[in-house]
């Protein structure tokens, strides 16, 4: 790494040494866009490096609420709202026992590269809280999304931030927070959350959005190879909204999806996921909230391997769907070996450091999730102006716009990346073209701003 770049990630370290996936998430940008730095001066006298890495500002607050037994818990909320230079800042919420400070961090910061990407005027964000709704009952999660807006509502709105889902947060919990923030503020119809349900206000197809746009972004890739989606068999990782949604679009372009998985295992299904099971995995894991395992108990052949993920079975396409570190070094070795032709990131940085490595030197396309998982909150910009104008857009409409995005998005990707002399490398022209937007509106607007 050069000198320069090398004392920012160093600094990074020494300042929050237990942030282990914030620093994952910036070696990887501060080492790709390297070359960008080197050549254009500008960004290094205006310290651009030093002050993208650190945050605009972190909430921080906590969040009581009442248990089924009358029994107050407190939780953990935070918001880190990353970069406003190219809009107000924009990101999901995540419910999760493993949120912490560092994730939250790391989050943000991908969504600000992300978000840029997308073309729309959108800032980064990311926030949530270490409150585990699985197992909790809707009386449960509502106290808890009450609790969690009262306080979060005074740094949120249209103009300011505009949070939306992520792991653990889905349109249940937008509800229940919506709706706080409407009673408190008595204002509604402008958009200060996204992934709201289409009655009051929400976008057609942006539940869709995040996994269907995974699937174009791929589809774009396999061109440059002249290959398509039909008739290749696919592994997906998780089963919540991005992975339901990469599985419907796989299917509907000619694809056999063989894998879905959650927390405790994985289900093989080596006839393909049909639509008629897709749609019980629907049933089964957005109205049951039941375990993927009941998938292998429900259809025969199919098998179930608890405390694993899916990349040991053959398959042309991976996509990993479920949550960071989920596929390692060791993972993308065997996908190698089984010949993989693509690994498409739903997830925020599901692969590690050396699973990209291992991809990249194996010749297999390779996306980072801020390019190929950007449909969802490009879905969501869609969203803000589809409520700015009071008006709303047919599903075919938004998702005929959401497909033009990703198309745009790996074609910048896939340029940029030629033209810093990597072509192939998503990785590095995701993040330099991600970069250079930010990094250009930080420098119009002064070193205060
Ligand atoms: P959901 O909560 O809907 O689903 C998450 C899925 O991943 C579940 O199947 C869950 O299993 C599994 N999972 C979560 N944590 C772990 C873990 N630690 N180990 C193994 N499996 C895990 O979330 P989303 O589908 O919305 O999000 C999935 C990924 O996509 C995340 O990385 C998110 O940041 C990213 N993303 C989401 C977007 C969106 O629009 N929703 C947009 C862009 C990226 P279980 O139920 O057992 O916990
Ligand atoms: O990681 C992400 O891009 C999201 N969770 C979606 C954010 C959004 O504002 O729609």
């Amino acid at each position: 790494m050069d000198k320069y770049v090398e004392s920012i990630y160093n600094g990074i370290v020494e300042k929050d040494p237990l942030q282990k996936e914030f620093h994952q998430a910036t070696y990887e940008v501060l080492a790709t866009i390297e070359p960008a730095i080197i050549k254009f001066p500008k960004y290094k006298e205006n310290a651009i490096l030093e002050r993208i890495v650190e945050p605009e500002r972190i909430v921080q607050f906590r969040v009581p609420w009442k248990d089924k037994e009358g029994k107050i818990q407190v939780n953990r909320g935070y918001r880190v709202q990353y970069n406003s230079a190219i809009g107000p800042y924009k990101g999901g919420f995540r419910f999760h026992p493993t949120v912490n400070l560092g994730v939250m961090k790391f989050l943000g910061f991908e969504q600000t590269f992300k978000n840029s990407l997308t073309s729309l005027p959108m800032g980064g964000a990311k926030g949530g809280s270490d409150f585990d709704p699985k197992g909790k009952t809707d009386d449960e999660v509502e106290s808890f999304c009450t609790s969690f807006i009262l306080e979060m509502y005074k740094h949120i709105g249209q103009f300011l931030d505009v949070p939306a889902g992520d792991i653990g947060v889905g349109a249940r919990e937008i509800g229940y927070m919506y709706g706080t923030y409407r009673k408190i503020t008595d204002i509604h119809g402008t958009c200060v959350l996204t992934g709201k349900a289409p009655v009051y206000g929400g976008s057609l197809a942006r539940t869709e959005a995040t996994g269907f746009g995974a699937v174009y972004f791929s589809e774009e890739m396999l061109k440059t190879k002249n290959h398509a989606i039909k008739g290749k068999t696919a592994l997906i990782s998780g089963s919540g909204n991005v992975a339901q949604f990469a599985a419907k679009k796989l299917i509907q372009l000619g694809a056999k999806v063989l894998t879905m998985s959650d927390s405790d295992g994985y289900i093989y299904d080596p006839a393909g996921i049909d639509d008629e099971k897709h749609a019980y995995i629907l049933q089964l894991k957005n109205v049951k909230r039941g375990r993927i395992k009941e998938y292998a108990e429900k259809y025969s052949g199919v098998t179930y391997e608890a405390k694993k993920t899916p990349w040991g079975v053959k398959a042309d396409l991976a996509f990993p769907c479920a949550t960071q570190n989920e596929l390692l070094g060791k993972d993308a070795k065997t996908l190698v070996d089984n010949g993989v032709i693509a690994v498409t990131e739903g997830a925020n940085m599901p692969c590690d450091l050396e699973a990209i490595k291992t991809l990249q030197e194996a010749g297999v396309l390779f996306s980072p999730g801020k390019a190929s998982n950007a449909g969802g909150v490009a879905t969501s910009g869609l969203e803000m102006v589809q409520n700015s104008q009071r008006y709303f857009w047919s599903f075919d409409e938004v998702d005929e716009k959401l497909h033009g995005i990703m198309v745009n998005i790996h074609k910048a990707a896939y340029e940029t990346a030629k033209i810093f002399g990597k072509p192939g490398n998503y990785v590095m022209g995701a993040n330099i073209a991600g970069f250079l937007k930010v990094a250009d509106a930080m420098i119009a607007q002064g070193t205060y701003a």
